[in-house]
């Protein structure tokens, strides 16, 4: 992985592209709140922002469960569509090339990409139920921006549309006895700085992963650990989202993941973001840009 994060242009790539016949074609990349607008406002979608310092395991939980569903019907649903696959494929190259190499490795996320959505929509086996996930991929490095700044953080507008804000925190991290204070320090801070801000709240329904498991499985002390935690968290946050939970993760590599059916049947069950209706234009500029529209699941009445 390269040590330094690489600042990338703000600029999204092309969603489409028109052939010499005029026949407009997906390019398969990243979504924009704007170009992502029409599937985030369906009632079936849910927008599911992986926070977390750099390393923290966000990218590596996305591209498990791509791969999950690239390889046959997964926890009782079935791939559907995506209008990202080249996105999703492109960060699923370093994982599946890595069995050549010491360590299995992710390209770092880069930071200024945090308008970019990936897509992945599923489909239920039992009743046939389509949900779509959108998932913006963000670097660490914004969130630590986001705990600094009230204007780092209120950039980060895909957090108030999210239907479930994951804050994973490093579970390499939580062995380390040196490592694991500033862990669980930075992961509530992120939190608290989201909640000041007006961007998590009542409409929010948070999880706290401890990603990683497979280094802190049976691991008596850890456990210990992840209550106290647990403990800590809800103290804080008492009463400030729709709801709160703790779950855990492994990622990588693909043949141990787990976890992610846990997180599947929680992020298509109902959202909290469902009953969250824009009064008027409370709060939104007369000329709101696709962003300030993307913050809210229904269209604003301008
Ligand atoms: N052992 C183990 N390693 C993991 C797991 N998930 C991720 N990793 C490793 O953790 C490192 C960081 O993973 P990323 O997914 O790139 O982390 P990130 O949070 O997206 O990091 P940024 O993009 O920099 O914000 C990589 O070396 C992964 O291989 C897991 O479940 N178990
Ligand atoms: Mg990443």
């Amino acid at each position: 992985m390269a040590e330094e994060a690489t600042v990338a242009a703000a600029s999204a790539p092309p969603q489409t592209a028109v052939l010499d016949d005029g026949v407009e074609l997906h390019t398969g990349e990243e979504l924009t709140p704007s170009t992502a607008r029409e599937i985030s406002a369906a009632g079936t979608a849910r927008v599911i922002v992986l926070a977390g310092p750099s390393d923290a395991g966000k990218t590596s939980l996305l591209v498990a469960l791509f791969e999950k569903f690239c390889r046959g019907p997964f926890a009782g649903f079935r791939f559907a569509r995506s209008k990202t696959c080249s996105a999703l494929e492109r960060r699923c190259h370093w994982l599946r090339t890595a069995s050549g190499r010491t360590r299995a490795d992710i390209e770092r996320t880069k930071v200024g990409d945090v308008q970019m959505l990936l897509h992945l929509g599923i489909q239920r086996l039992d009743d046939g139920t389509t949900t779509d996930l959108l998932i913006p991929d963000i670097a660490g490095e914004e969130f630590k921006g986001a705990t600094e700044t009230s204007d780092d953080c209120r950039r980060l507008t895909m957090v108030r549309r999210a239907d479930h804000f994951v804050l994973c925190l490093d579970g390499k991290k939580l062995v380390d006895l040196q490592e694991r204070h500033a862990v669980i320090a930075d992961g509530r801070s992120i939190l608290r700085a989201f909640v000041e801000d007006g961007m998590l709240g009542l409409f929010s329904t948070v999880t706290v992963l401890f990603t990683k498991a497979d280094l802190f499985e049976n691991d008596p002390e850890v456990e210990r650990l992840r209550v106290g935690i647990e403990t800590d968290y809800r103290a804080a946050f008492l009463g400030k989202f729709a709801g709160m939970h703790f779950r855990a993760s492994i990622a990588v590599p693909l043949e141990k993941a787990a976890g992610l059916e846990e997180l599947l049947a929680q992020w298509t069950a109902e959202s909290a973001q469902d009953a969250r209706v824009p009064e008027s234009n409370n709060g939104v500029p007369a000329a709101a840009r696709d962003i300030e529209q993307f913050s809210w699941k229904r269209e604003v009445r301008l």
